[in-house]
């Protein structure tokens, strides 16, 4: 079946109320295809502004990260219910900054990714191998690892995006090239039929990330596996239209 086209943007801690105020107002005049899925991921501090400029209809703001608990004595967490509270229908869980940055181990991801689900926000879930892995053979293995945390406790995929991205490819410059990104995907959605069963897994959309721009993105137009892009530094630039349009 046809899964539809999804475009992350991962602004990771950039930018400004001016920058974003641009960014916002540049994808709502840009006249994006009705058929395209775009998810922008603003800094937790400018979540509410950036909703509230969003005026294209298949626009929506994800949060970069949520805690696996509702509310509390959790100091700096960010919870799922204030994400709903302002109207936020998406979160971004597991990205490698996160994992290998703030040290957030599979576990605690898998929990933040089915509390999230459970409470009605959809995730955009990252997972991906570091350069050391990648060059010591076990980039499968570390995907299923990192995927296995999250299937053992949530059994429903459909409000999960999958985001593989390869750490030595992200902000390097050095995006994977198309036919290994749609042969580690195959590898991923035949591991996922395994795990949470061939509809759901032929179903659910696997992007790739690292280092996609506004020429590369056109290049994985005839990978079946790839179903979208979670972009980072060119997320906060024009050319994040175009990665938007490189399926037209
Ligand atoms: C990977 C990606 C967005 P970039 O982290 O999540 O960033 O496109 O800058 O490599």
């Amino acid at each position: 079946q046809a899964r539809q086209f999804f475009v992350g943007g991962n602004f990771k801690m950039n930018g400004s109320k001016a920058s974003i105020k641009t960014i916002v107002e540049n994808l709502n005049s840009a006249d994006l295809p009705a058929n395209v899925q775009v998810v922008i991921a603003p800094p937790a501090p400018y979540l509410e502004y950036a909703n509230n400029l969003v005026a294209a209809p298949t626009l929506k703001v994800a949060a970069q990260n949520c805690f696996d608990k509702s509310s509390g004595a959790f100091t700096g967490e960010i919870s799922v219910e204030s994400l709903k509270d302002i109207g936020l229908e998406w979160v971004i869980t597991g990205h490698s900054e996160r994992r290998t940055i703030i040290k957030e181990s599979d576990e605690f991801i898998a929990s933040k990714t089915k509390f999230a689900i459970d409470n009605g926000v959809s995730v955009i879930l990252c997972i991906g191998e570091t350069y050391e892995e990648k060059q010591a053979g076990v980039t499968l293995d570390v995907c299923k690892r990192q995927l296995k945390a999250v299937s053992d406790i949530l059994p429903d995929w459909s409000k999960v995006v999958i985001a593989y991205e390869p750490v030595w490819a992200i902000g390097t410059g050095l995006a994977a090239t198309p036919q290994d990104a749609q042969d580690i995907h195959k590898s991923i959605r035949d591991y996922l039929v395994t795990s949470i069963g061939k509809d759901q897994a032929e179903a659910v959309r696997i992007l790739y990330g690292g280092s996609v721009n506004g020429k590369n993105a056109t290049e994985f137009k005839d990978k079946a596996d790839v179903d979208g892009f979670l972009v980072g530094g060119a997320s906060l630039k024009p050319e994040f239209v175009d990665i938007i349009k490189s399926r037209l």
